[in-house]
């Protein structure tokens, strides 16, 4: 393995300085493709919430009245402190998350920068409207703030998800107040140092520690004006719940299932790599967006699932800091046992086929180095869990169809809606079928990441509002006020 980088004692972010968390606890930030602790974090209890929303309630008016313009030229500066320290972060990303540097790591710091190159000249399109009521009266409408923005982000993507967030509520003249996930917080406090370079103090506050202690408590403060949580829907449900009684408004980014449709007439070279490619294995599948249910058209079946089985085998799985890694490291122990629960309990269903993959050896003892070479299933009955709930792990089912009607019903067949597949040879076809899936996001005969000015989120339990836009930025993170004036001097 190659050398992880140094063991950090890092800090969190709160009013412009970094502190320690005021029980004094730490948590260990753990490689888990090593089992090496690469840092430790503080852990940070109500008392230090109450510090961050109180330093982002100090600076909340100041902020509000900076011009946006001056606000996306601090976030533009961001960038290209980020920039600079690409290779950096890259690294701190890779030893944390376990995401491969140059298939996962890498390419997600771009994804940051470019992210907030976009919010950065966005500043003129926070507008209002003008109202023709009559000529004696004047009526218009201001996009304001909404105030306190509390962000809780989860492990699989922690750049690219903390900036989804913070470069349109900060550029909105909104304060921030984010939790990373306790598994991978150290590449997001390097971000906030990198943002406290251009921002006022308690602008951006980041504190550090557990979902359920610190997130719960960020969550449920009662001066929060917003809440944008990415994560599983069970706690998006709960948040959700939470917030009810305070009536603040959330936006929730959560699981998927999202399906994949290869038509009879695909080019199946191609669909089978954009199939690998939207299945996110090279991130692990720890996806929102993942395409793990695979509808093939039974005059395919068997020639297109063997063609994807040897490309999912092909794959190098490994130490992340390797540039020759495809595929690292599970996020942890917790989410590796669960994927293999899905693994073997899906592998004692009768006559069901494993045509790449597997459950990994030593599955059963193994403390860190959670590789896992993607796993392929066929002949899975349609209620097996596997084919149902998010797995979050390399876990494939290839189910085939006969027609557009049946396959329409068993993709929509799922309380998820975030993203879609569709591959065929003659684009037509797949367009006539986008109408009817059920999805937020749907791509025909590719199968990228999100582009930043793209609304992205869920239908269904997939979520609420959409993010990686301009208009998600505008429902997300400000409020109409209408101003009506009397023309008439009396
Ligand atoms: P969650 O438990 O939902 O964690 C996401 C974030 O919420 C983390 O920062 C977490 O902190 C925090 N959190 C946990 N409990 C909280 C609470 N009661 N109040 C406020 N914040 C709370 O997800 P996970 O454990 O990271 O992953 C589990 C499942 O979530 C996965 O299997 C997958 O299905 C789903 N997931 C979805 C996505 C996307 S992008 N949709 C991303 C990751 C995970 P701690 O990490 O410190 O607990």
């Amino acid at each position: 393995m190659s050398a992880p980088p140094h063991s950090l004692n890092e800090r969190m972010l709160i009013n412009g300085v970094f502190c320690d968390s005021a029980s004094g606890g730490r948590i260990d930030v753990v490689n888990p493709a090593t089992g090496d602790v690469v840092g430790t974090v503080p852990r940070a209890i109500g008392e230090d919430v109450q510090f961050a929303v109180d330093a982002a309630a100090s600076a909340r008016v100041s902020w509000a009245h900076t011009p946006p313009r001056e606000r996306g030229h601090a976030l533009y500066k961001i960038s290209e402190d980020i920039e600079a320290a690409l290779e950096e972060i890259a690294r701190l990303l890779a030893s944390e998350t376990g995401n491969a540097i140059r298939t996962q790591s890498r390419p997600e710091v771009r994804s940051a920068i470019d992210l907030f190159r976009y919010y950065a000249g966005l500043g003129g399109e926070i507008k209002g409207q003008t109202l023709p009521i009559n000529r004696d009266m004047l009526s218009w409408t201001w996009k304001e703030p909404l105030g306190i923005v509390a962000a809780v982000i989860p492990w699989n993507a922690p750049i690219a998800l903390a900036v989804a967030k913070i470069a349109p509520a900060l550029l909105t003249g909104n304060v921030v107040v984010l939790k990373p996930a306790e598994d991978a917080p150290l590449a997001v406090l390097r971000l906030a140092e990198i943002c406290n370079r251009f921002l006022p103090k308690g602008v951006l506050n980041v504190i550090t520690g557990y979902g359920s202690e610190a997130g719960a408590a960020l969550a449920s403060h009662r001066n929060i004006d917003k809440i944008t949580f990415t994560g599983s829907t069970e706690v998006g449900k709960l948040i959700l719940r939470d917030s009810s009684s305070r009536i603040v408004p959330v936006s929730l980014e959560l699981g998927g299932k999202s399906p994949s449709i290869v038509f009879p007439d695909a080019d199946t070279d191609w669909a089978a790599d954009g199939v690998v490619t939207a299945t996110r294995v090279t991130r692990q599948s720890q996806a929102c967006v993942a395409g793990s249910r695979v509808f093939v058209h039974e005059s395919i079946f068997k020639s297109f699932t063997k063609k994807l089985a040897s490309r999912l085998s092909a794959f190098k799985v490994g130490d992340p800091l390797d540039e020759e890694t495809d595929i690292g490291s599970v996020i942890n122990v917790k989410q590796f046992r669960r994927i293999n629960g899905f693994i073997r309990e899906t592998q004692a269903i009768p006559g069901v086929q494993v045509l790449a993959g597997g459950l990994p050896e030593n599955h059963d003892d193994i403390t860190s180095g959670f590789f896992m070479q993607p796993t392929l299933f066929t002949d899975i009955p349609l209620d097996a869990r596997v084919a149902r709930e998010e797995v979050f792990g390399p876990v494939i089912c290839a189910i085939p169809w006969k027609t557009e009607e049946e396959v329409v019903r068993m993709a929509n067949d799922t309380e998820y809606g975030l993203a879609g597949f569709l591959w065929a040879g003659n684009p037509l076809n797949a367009l006539r079928l986008s109408r009817e899936i059920e999805a937020g996001w749907l791509q025909i005969n590719q199968a990228f990441a999100q582009f930043p000015g793209q609304p992205f989120g869920g239908f269904k339990q997939s979520g609420i509002g959409r993010e990686f836009s301009l208009e998600g930025m505008i429902e997300s993170y400000t409020r109409t006020k209408s101003v009506t004036m009397s023309m008439q001097v009396t």
